[in-house]
């Protein structure tokens, strides 16, 4: 028997070691660009879709444009619910809000699901390293800047919690809301340094450092990005992009938000802008601006980081937001609405060889669906009890069919707001509709200022969009005594 073996000359058992591998390569279609790949999961806080890939005439973003143009842009993604915490908890467990019962930014999720394997968990349970350097979860922003915020320690091998200059010179910023507190202003500073020693700098450099000490293994990434979320803070290069005579806000009275239901523009309180000057929210917004341009550049470091090690054909590269942002319009401005502004964020996926690479999808997709994506591209299988459905018939071919809505909700006080997204319609109900209804024909006034909820003519729209409504919330977590708006509200330190 022996003897067999030693007989087969180096170059026979070479040859049947090749075709042994061809072999298997036919059988289970194998190829080793595709076969684990590694994941860099890019999240932003409080971005809206004002940047270049999506067409905004001002905002320059160079590297997520680039990003876009390598991979699939999702032009309807929507957030489950319009806030740090429950946003990023639904996305991170797959699960909506109603499940994870997560609607303020202080419970945390294990307090309800103490078992659930959370995206970066199945990654590691599959043999994946996986890591985060800042904000994945929730963190107080920018208060728990330093600290693990709101973290879940189950998801990491390695969880990083870098602080730069930003945070430690706070005493210098500009504050034109001084009532509300750093997280929830509109507050600003041009920062001293360079791009490095603030936060988001050190979050890009740690992950390049991450990156380059697994680049050998299968990997799971997470960059948590803290801007361009209040206070909007930039190195001084950045605010010179927008010059202040080409930063403008919205004209008008706003009828379409005076005409709304009461909670509709709840969120922003004083209403308009939070009392502010049209030329102090003009301030904001540049800084608002320079501060998404400036991670824009920090973003650039990680694709650079991924060409340099030779990655990028490996690695799946996704880019959320965890919500949209309102710059002004109706009145408003930030988050926790259910305007399109607010529950629609970036989202851009590229996968190493997906055939809708370069193009963009119009179907309404939604958060939920980031888990089981990333969990089919990998190959793994995920949790079965899943929001959410596999985004990779779009990322193959981005107008393929899609029918499913996309849903998001925010609290009010004792009652909920609810919305539901189709490609052309946005309807809205506050309190099961006994606070009032929206609905809008986002086709011919994707500005929302024409609502048709009431007329006639649109009667048929309406019932059929309420059914989704019902049939989605058929469920509803709510919280003992309608405390979980009161919690939701509470200011971000
Ligand atoms: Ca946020």
């Amino acid at each position: 028997m022996r003897s067999t073996t030693s007989s087969l000359s180096l170059r026979q058992r070479f040859a049947s070691l090749l075709l042994a591998l061809i072999t298997f390569s036919l059988i289970t279609n194998y190829s080793p660009a595709a076969a684990r790949p590694n994941v860099l999961f890019i999240a932003v806080d409080d971005m809206s879709n004002s940047l270049g890939c999506y067409g905004h005439p001002l905002v320059k973003s160079p590297n997520i444009d680039r990003l876009a143009r390598s991979g699939v842009r999702f032009d309807r993604a929507y957030c489950q619910f319009p806030l740090c915490s429950p946003s990023r908890t639904s996305l991170m467990t797959g699960l909506r809000p109603d499940t994870t019962q997560v609607y303020d930014l202080q419970k945390h999720f294990r307090s309800v699901l103490p078992d659930v394997v959370t995206l970066p968990q199945m990654f590691m349970k599959n043999g994946y390293f996986a890591a985060r350097v800042g904000k994945i979860y929730h963190y107080g922003n920018p208060g728990q800047i330093g600290t693990p915020g709101l973290d879940d320690a189950p998801s990491w091998n390695v969880a990083l919690n870098p602080r730069g200059r930003d945070k430690d010179e706070e005493d210098k910023l500009t504050n034109h809301t001084p009532k509300r507190g750093l997280g929830s202003a509109l507050v600003f500073m041009k920062a001293e340094g360079t791009d490095e020693e603030q936060t988001d700098g050190k979050v890009a450099t740690e992950v390049i450092r991450l990156l380059e000490s697994n680049k050998d293994k299968p990997f799971f990434i997470a960059a948590g990005f803290y801007r361009p979320h209040c206070p909007y803070i930039a190195p001084k290069k950045y605010f010179d992009l927008y010059p202040m005579e080409k930063i403008t806000m919205p004209a008008g009275t706003f009828p379409e938000a005076v005409a709304a239901p009461k909670p509709s523009v709840a969120s922003v309180a004083p209403w308009p802008w939070f009392g502010t000057t049209e030329t102090q929210s003009r301030e904001a917004k540049q800084a608002y601006y320079a501060t998404i341009s400036f991670v824009d550049a920090q973003v650039g470091r990680l694709l650079d980081a991924l060409d340099r090690l030779k990655l990028a054909e490996k690695t799946i590269v996704i880019f959320w937001s965890d919500h949209g942002y309102h710059e002004g319009e109706h009145g408003l401005w930030m988050k926790q609405s259910l305007w399109e502004g607010s529950a629609r964020a970036p989202l851009l996926i590229h996968a190493p060889g997906a055939k809708g690479n370069g193009g963009f999808s119009p179907r309404t997709v939604e958060f939920v669906d980031i888990f089981p994506t990333l969990a089919d591209l990998a190959g793994l299988t995920p949790p079965k009890n899943l929001a959410g459905a596999s985004l990779r018939p779009l990322l193959e071919s981005p107008a393929a069919p899609w029918t499913k809505p996309a849903f998001t909700q925010v609290w009010r006080g004792s009652y909920p707001g609810h919305t539901v997204r189709t490609e052309r319609w946005r309807y809205t109900e506050w309190d099961n509709g006994r606070q009032g209804a929206q609905l809008f024909d986002m086709a011919s006034d994707p500005q929302e200022l024409h609502d048709l909820a009431a007329e006639p003519a649109h009667a048929g729209t309406v019932k059929q969009l309420k059914s989704l409504v019902a049939k989605n919330w058929a469920n509803e977590y709510r919280p003992s005594g309608g405390k979980g708006g009161k919690q939701a509200a509470k200011k971000e330190k």
